[in-house]
């Protein structure tokens, strides 16, 4: 196994990793930026390296910063997690070239399914149901007003090289096309370098559904079973659940078959999302995303399998530890994504410093991340606090444990939307598991969102009077509480 592994990355997910390997016997290295010279992380890793000023683009995604590092430290593989370098196929290239590990899938296979033209080109080849649409990025204009019309409306524009909602367009119209095309060109060229867009039937109330694949250098690839991740907003997942409430063992079947067929038709190695929408009992392929996600945890706590481990164990040369036939679904979990945001404000972040903090705890809880009371939540990046992932026998039980772990959560200092998280669980219609990508614009979640806020506004308002030491001492102790609980080995 390897002796030293470099995280680059910050916040929960450079913790998540470092977990793994501790139970790995794996030495840690953290990069940090000015912003995160007092995080969590940086504490809870052997060995930290500043990598540079707080902008990301100066620090997690400054490639000859980390290679230094990487070098400095001695590691020998890096583990990139989520968002920044994680699906940047000159990053994995110039590990390659340095003689590092990196921990993921190879260049190939990340620039196969980046351009979302070509993905859906090969996807279609293998026999993986794909949206009805253009075959190629447009060209021309008329010939692709023609091709929808065929399709029938409404059709949505695409970006090739997009992704999270950028540079889309629902079309209802063929008068409206032209100008849709046009547009989203426009915006594909400036955001992504690439004016690449293609078309595709639009599916109206649709759920997001991903598979979870694991495959490892000897050509074994299994799938890990569903999320439900359909409850978004802007493109930002809030609240994920496996397995997904749709899923019928004949379902589960069909579609695990497909996203183990895409991982297979691009010869994929390592952890591997693949994603579909589902609508009126048929699928299709949407994406594949390169990277561990966000919400893996939901598949850990499900399956029993420890994601993080196997993509080390993988990228080191071991075979998978399980067949797919070792595969069972125990329970059922639901992950929610505790933001420092106003849910009553269109959920604009709210960074601060945290005063008090109180995570939940007991049956079925599992807590991650980056925060500790007297931390402050930088402005730099994501405003996550934490994933809280519940686990239990079954939907209704999950959501009760929910709503207790919620209840017990207390956050002061910075506003969170836990009140939001409060008003979904309670809200009738999400219990009724029937979920679609537009589930929060369709229901009238933020008006109990309202009264529920006035209730946590209360309680912070009374536990921040309810100790006399200023904010610094408790920052201090608490710092030191988690630099003990952390302290190098
Ligand atoms: C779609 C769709 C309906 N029909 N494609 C949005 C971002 C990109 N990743 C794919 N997206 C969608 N593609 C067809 N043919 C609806 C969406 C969509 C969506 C997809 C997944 C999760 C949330 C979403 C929210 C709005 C729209």
């Amino acid at each position: 196994m390897f002796k030293k592994v470099l995280i680059s990355n910050r916040g929960e997910i450079a913790i998540r990793i470092m977990r793994a390997c501790r139970e790995l016997g794996v030495k840690t290295v953290a990069v940090y930026s000015d912003a995160d010279a007092n995080a969590l992380f940086v504490k809870y890793a052997d060995e930290a390296y500043h990598i540079g000023p707080s902008p990301a683009s100066q620090s997690y995604l400054n490639m000859d910063n980390i290679i230094r590092a990487v070098e400095l430290s001695g590691a020998e593989a890096v583990h990139p997690g989520y968002g920044f370098l994680s699906e940047n196929p000159e990053f994995a290239d110039r590990c390659r070239a340095e003689g590092i590990v990196f921990i993921g899938p190879s260049a190939s296979a990340i620039r196969s399914v980046g351009s979302k033209v070509e993905a859906r080109k090969t996807m279609e080849a293998a026999g993986i149901p794909v949206v009805p649409g253009t075959k190629e990025g447009i060209t021309d204009i008329d010939r692709a007003v023609g091709v929808a019309d065929g399709i029938g409306y409404p059709v949505i524009v695409k970006s090739s090289a997009g992704g999270g909602g950028i540079g889309i367009a629902i079309v209802h119209k063929s008068e409206e096309l032209p100008d849709a095309i046009e547009s989203t060109q426009s915006v594909a060229r400036s955001t992504f370098g690439d004016d690449t867009v293609f078309i595709e039937k639009y599916l109206a109330e649709p759920r997001h559904i991903e598979f979870q694949i694991l495959s490892d250098s000897s050509g074994n690839t299994i799938h890990l079973c569903d999320r439900e991740c359909s409850i978004q907003r802007r493109h930002q997942k809030l609240i994920e659940e496996a397995p997904s409430p749709v899923m019928t063992e004949e379902l589960r079947a069909k579609m695990g078959a497909s996203a183990v067929e895409v991982s297979k038709t691009i010869d994929y190695e390592n952890a591997g999302t693949v994603e579909f929408l589902y609508s009126k009992g048929d699928y299709y392929f949407l994406e594949v995303n390169t990277r561990l996600q966000v919400e893996h945890p939901i598949t850990e706590v499900i399956t029993g399998v420890d994601l993080a481990k196997e993509q080390i164990k993988i990228a080191w040369g071991d075979e998978l530890s399980y067949t797919q036939e070792d595969i069972t679904i125990n329970g059922w979990a639901i992950e929610c994504r505790i933001n420092a945001e106003d849910p009553l404000n269109n959920f604009v972040p709210s960074p601060g410093k945290v005063k008090r903090y109180r995570s939940p705890g007991g049956p079925g809880v599992r807590v991650d991340s980056g925060v500790y009371a007297g931390y402050t939540i930088s402005p730099y990046y994501d405003s996550l606090v934490s994933k809280l992932t519940v686990w239990a026998q079954d939907r209704s039980e999950a959501i009760e444990r929910m709503k207790r772990a919620l209840f017990e959560y207390i956050v002061v200092g910075v506003k969170t939307n836990i009140p939001f998280h409060k008003a979904m669980m309670n809200s009738a219609a999400y219990q009724s598991g029937e979920l679609t990508t537009h589930f929060i614009e369709d229901h009238n979640i933020l008006e109990d969102v309202e009264r529920l806020s006035k209730s946590e506004k209360a309680k912070g308002e009374s536990l921040a009077s309810a100790l006399t030491a200023d904010d610094k001492k408790i920052a201090a102790i608490t710092a030191a509480v988690e630099a003990y609980i952390h302290q190098k080995q």
